[in-house]
């Protein structure tokens, strides 16, 4: 039976705070600032115990191999011989934020009814580049059968960032959906990181029905505000469009589409005057894991941060308090990966499949996320200091960090 898995990414040992995202403001604020390695993975178990409570499959992607030797290797350098800024590119841990892993395309959407994903190939931020090869080997491993079919990235002149710009609606997970691929035209400082070609491109190689498949511009101001991705101001799930009024560059157009091809649209919409884009951008409201535990009572996975915006937090109490599509929130800690900009739908891939499917590796229960909470606690840096990125210590507890943790998962294969 279909199934929603979240498979999310486990923060590696180098998680880092060096401001390499031009846009992403919880980055820069907090470029240079001493990172804690250890509580930001254990952060992350949280959350997906927390998700598994509610009665959610839940999966978890490891992470690459850092320094990212063979990227520097291109470069003609090491680890010890690269400046710093390469440096820090070759040691950041951002394949956490797995919703920048691939795009996915569930078995009821696609022509030959194969489940497709395509990994992103991230070009826009330098130390992003590197990930795909990885990512691509691990969704390789973990999406091996018949039922999937796993493309490479596509062209580098063309920039994707997966999931994060893609939304997927239908009445139940299982039938039939719409989906929505958003792309980026202009960030007025910042850069617009998804082309409309690649999504184009990927809405091909999977096979999509062009009459169920929608293209909308994210807007300009929502980009420039900080949304360097779509799933910084909107999340989908089932029927449900949650946005805030300012994320598209033609909302009316949006709506309408929707509506046409989805019995039962139902939109959530957060007008500007009662939470400013800038609030969103900070609270990370919809950074949220929208989802539909077994019980069918829709739940927003939301951040902390949400409680301790005044805006936000009201803006939830109305909606509740109203009967709307949202019928609970779940606060998580997550608050080493936010201040890199990765809020909890970062930290996950939604992939829509039988479990049964799946290389069972590649899924947790409680017992397996005690093994790796123990892992990580004894494993993982305590803290990282921006001038310790180079280090020879640092270097190799991390190495053997990542190592005791593909051990623990019977993954060695992916050393
Ligand atoms: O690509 N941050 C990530 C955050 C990604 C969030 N993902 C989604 N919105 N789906 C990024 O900007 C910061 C790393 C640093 O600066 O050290 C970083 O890469």
């Amino acid at each position: 039976m279909i199934r929603e898995i979240n498979f999310d990414g486990i923060v590696g040992p180098s998680h880092n705070y060096s401001g390499l995202s031009l846009g992403n403001l919880a980055a820069t604020r907090n470029a240079g600032h001493v990172s804690r390695p250890r509580a930001a993975a254990l952060q992350g178990i949280d959350k997906m115990r927390s998700n598994l409570a509610l009665g959610l499959v839940q999966g978890l992607f490891v992470p690459q191999p850092r320094p990212a030797g063979e990227w520097l290797s291109d470069l003609g350098t090491t680890i010890e011989g690269a400046d710093r800024h390469i440096a820090a590119n070759a040691m950041s841990a951002s394949s956490m934020w797995a919703a920048n892993a691939a795009t996915v395309s569930p078995s009821p959407d696609t022509a030959d009814g194969k489940c497709h994903l395509t990994v992103a190939n991230l070009k826009t931020m330098p130390h992003r580049s590197h990930e795909w090869p990885a990512t691509l080997a691990q969704l390789r491993l973990a999406f091996a059968g018949d039922a999937f079919a796993v493309h490479g990235p596509v062209p580098p002149a063309f920039g994707d960032e997966g999931a994060a710009n893609h939304m997927r609606l239908a009445p139940s997970h299982g039938e039939p959906g719409v989906e929505v691929f958003v792309f980026g035209v202009s960030g007025g400082p910042f850069p617009a990181r998804q082309h409309v070609e690649a999504s184009k491109a990927i809405a091909r190689l999977h096979r999509l029905d062009p009459g169920r498949t929608i293209f909308a511009a994210q807007s300009e101001e929502a980009i420039a505000a900080g949304a360097f991705h779509n799933d910084v101001v909107a999340v989908a799930n089932g029927p449900v469009l949650f946005a805030h009024e300012k994320a598209f560059a033609d909302r009316d157009e949006l709506v309408a589409q929707l509506s046409a091809s989805l019995p039962h649209f139902e939109l959530v919409e957060v007008p500007d005057a009662e939470v400013p884009l800038a609030d969103a951008v900070k609270s990370y409201l919809f950074n949220a894991q929208l989802v539909t535990p077994p019980d069918g009572a829709m739940t927003l996975v939301a951040p902390t941060e949400c409680r301790d915006t005044p805006s936000v937090a009201s803006w939830i109490e109305r909606h509740l308090a109203s009967n709307g599509a949202i019928r609970q929130v779940n606060f998580v800690d997550v608050r080493q990966s936010m201040a890199n900009g990765g809020g909890p739908a970062c930290l996950r891939l939604r992939v829509q499949c039988d479990p049964a499917d799946v290389d069972p590796r590649f899924l947790v229960d409680d017992a397996k996320l005690d093994r790796l909470a123990k892992v990580i606690g004894d494993r993982w840096p305590n803290e990282i200091a921006s001038d310790e990125i180079q280090s020879q210590s640092l270097v190799g507890a991390v190495v053997q960090a990542r190592a005791a943790l593909l051990d623990a998962l019977e993954l060695s294969e992916l050393g």
